[in-house]
């Protein structure tokens, strides 16, 4: 059973750090499998659709999105967990959407964040496979929060 991992909060120096990207060696290592399905464990006891690694207190380019309909996003789509590892923006619309985002390291805050409604991903996975993968909309919007955690930004700095 995956360990539930303790959430960084606003304040916390990790949370303003730039994370270190996730090196060769630790590609398809056991450690980033654990450290993958903790982050995913701790999401879904949160009610979370996204994390990254810097807010369970480890300081690496991962990230996970998993859009799912919700009371603000009642259209978005129902999405299998994406592990996201060193992920890279390579392409956003000029077109921005404002859109409700809340974080599970700022709680009880909610704000309406422009972000690009589309953009184009690169990323690895966990086996080190390189994904080039386009979002639009909600799923869009996770992903841009969840790399804004791994650069040390906050939705609330966004605002
Ligand atoms: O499910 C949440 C939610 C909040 C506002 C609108 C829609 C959904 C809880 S907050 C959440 O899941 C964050 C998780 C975080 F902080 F760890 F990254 C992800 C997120 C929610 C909404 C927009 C963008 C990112
Ligand atoms: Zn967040």
């Amino acid at each position: 059973m995956a360990t539930i991992l303790p959430v960084a909060q606003l304040g916390e120096e990790i949370l303003a750090l730039v994370a270190a990207p996730v090196t060769e060696s630790e590609f398809a290592s056991e450690w980033l499998e654990i450290l993958s399905q903790s982050m995913q464990a701790t999401m879904l006891l949160r009610n979370g659709v996204g994390i990254a690694a810097p807010q369970i207190y480890v300081s690496k380019r991962l990230i996970i999105v998993a859009s799912r309909p919700n009371l603000r996003y009642p259209d978005a789509p129902n999405m299998d967990a994406i592990v996201m590892i060193n992920p890279e923006i390579t392409k956003r619309s000029i077109q921005m959407v404002l859109g409700e985002e809340g974080c599970l390291s700022v709680p009880d805050e909610r704000g309406q964040v422009a972000r690009a409604d589309q953009i184009s991903v690169q990323y690895f996975t966990l086996a080190g496979e390189k994904i080039y993968q386009d979002f639009s909309g909600f799923p869009a919007r996770i992903v841009q929060h969840e790399i804004d955690h791994l650069d040390g930004i906050l939705f609330v700095e966004r605002i």
